[in-house]
């Protein structure tokens, strides 16, 4: 097959699945075609059958906003042309689901039927996505896609919630590459990070508001006291200012290393006793699971997705949002005993199997197949 795959290239949870999945297909035989405004972080070396397309955006002096939904629906156009694509797959609707509903009728006056699938994310539907200035177009072109998948259960009910969809939602669940994730830890960087043996604690994300960072500080304040621990924080965003200022305040710097964005997490979830998220909301919670992979158990707000992959007191906790003391407390329950934690790490790294890149991306080829049958056929 000839997949176009339109997604953000950032570190953020979409663009990082829809990158794995483009190179797990291509693994697999199928030539993909990424269609992007740069290049996609984790899509690194070289693969025969891995093609990716720049969206250019020109500038004008008439242009305040450049209207990058009208370069990417015409760049769509031109890769799907040119490469013969047979389907387009986009990765958080917002703007791409609408710009493939674009692209799809440009494509549909030439007599060229591209089957359109919308995965949703989360905070295109849950944040960004309800907000009015946005929500008719993603509510039409999300209903105007062929088909529609939801990384989870949780997202597909607040999808129907938020908005009027007509069409069916299906789950694909999130998945992670567990070979990626069998790394030992290396001792070199453990000692650097836990000179003494400490726990290793660690938060993972593009630090904004929905992330709740102050209360991935408190957890960690709190448990200090009681385990000795080092808390690292890997990512960049927004709130990191703030972080640093509250670490200062509470007097735990020598405590905590914000490292930035990291291209190997393997190694640094390989070292890490314990991963704290304790969002406001996380649809799924990519980091969750890359943790589980990397068997590092997990802490985290009852939200979401998060209860489809986290099992209470099996392979890590979950406490009301903003209940730091719980959270802490929790922390310290898995990190109390060699026998606890070890307990707990194996059963997150059992857990992680169940979202295994084998197991869930044959889901998406099916559903490929299904729309292009349909399409060959004419019944859509
Ligand atoms: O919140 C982020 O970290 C970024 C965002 C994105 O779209 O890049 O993540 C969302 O999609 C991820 C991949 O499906 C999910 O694992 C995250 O839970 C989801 N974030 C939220 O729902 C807040």
């Amino acid at each position: 097959m000839n997949i176009g795959i339109v997604c953000y290239p950032t570190f953020g949870g979409s663009g990082v699945l829809a990158t794995e999945l483009g190179k797990a297909l291509a693994d697999k035989g199928h030539n993909v075609h990424f269609i992007t405004y740069q290049q996609p972080v984790r899509l690194t070396g070289f693969s025969a059958n891995i093609f990716y397309h720049e969206v250019r955006v020109p500038t004008y002096p008439l242009f305040d906003y450049p209207p990058y939904e009208t370069a990417l629906a015409s760049t769509m156009v031109d890769v799907v042309k040119n490469n013969n694509v047979d389907l387009l797959h986009v990765h958080y609707a917002i703007p791409h689901a609408a710009a493939a509903y674009m692209a799809k009728k440009i494509l549909e006056r030439e007599n060229r039927f591209i089957p359109v699938i919308t995965t949703l994310h989360g905070t295109d539907i849950t944040l960004v996505g309800r907000d009015k200035t946005y929500a008719p177009v993603v509510a039409f072109s999300i209903n105007q896609s062929d088909a529609i998948t939801a990384v989870s259960q949780d997202l597909r009910e607040e999808t129907y919630k938020i908005f009027d969809i007509e069409k069916e939602i299906e789950v694909i669940y999130n998945f992670v590459d567990l070979k990626r994730f069998s790394k030992r830890p290396i001792d070199a960087f453990k000692k650097v990070i836990a000179p003494h043996g400490e726990r290793i604690i660690l938060h993972a994300s593009n630090f904004r508001k929905i992330k709740r960072i102050p209360d991935v500080i408190h957890i960690f304040k709190q448990l200090n006291e009681i385990i000795p621990s080092k808390l690292l924080l890997v990512g960049d965003g927004p709130e990191r200012p703030m972080a640093e200022d509250l670490c200062r305040e509470l007097d735990i710097c020598d405590d905590v290393r914000f490292v930035g964005k990291q291209q190997d997490m393997e190694e640094i979830f390989a070292i890490a006793d314990l991963f704290l998220l304790p969002s406001e909301y996380e649809s799924f919670g990519l980091s969750a699971l890359e943790a589980m992979a990397g068997s590092t158990p997990v802490v985290a707000s009852h939200v979401g997705g998060l209860p489809e992959i986290i099992k209470q007191g099996e392979n890590g906790y979950m406490a009301p949002v903003g209940n730091v003391g719980q959270m802490s407390q929790y922390a310290i329950d898995i990190l109390k005993d060699e026998k606890t934690l070890h307990h707990f790490k194996a059963n997150a790294r059992k857990q992680a199997e169940r979202f295994d890149i084998h197991r869930i991306v044959p889901q998406y080829e099916k559903l490929y197949e299904r729309f292009l049958h349909s399409f060959s056929l004419n019944v859509v």
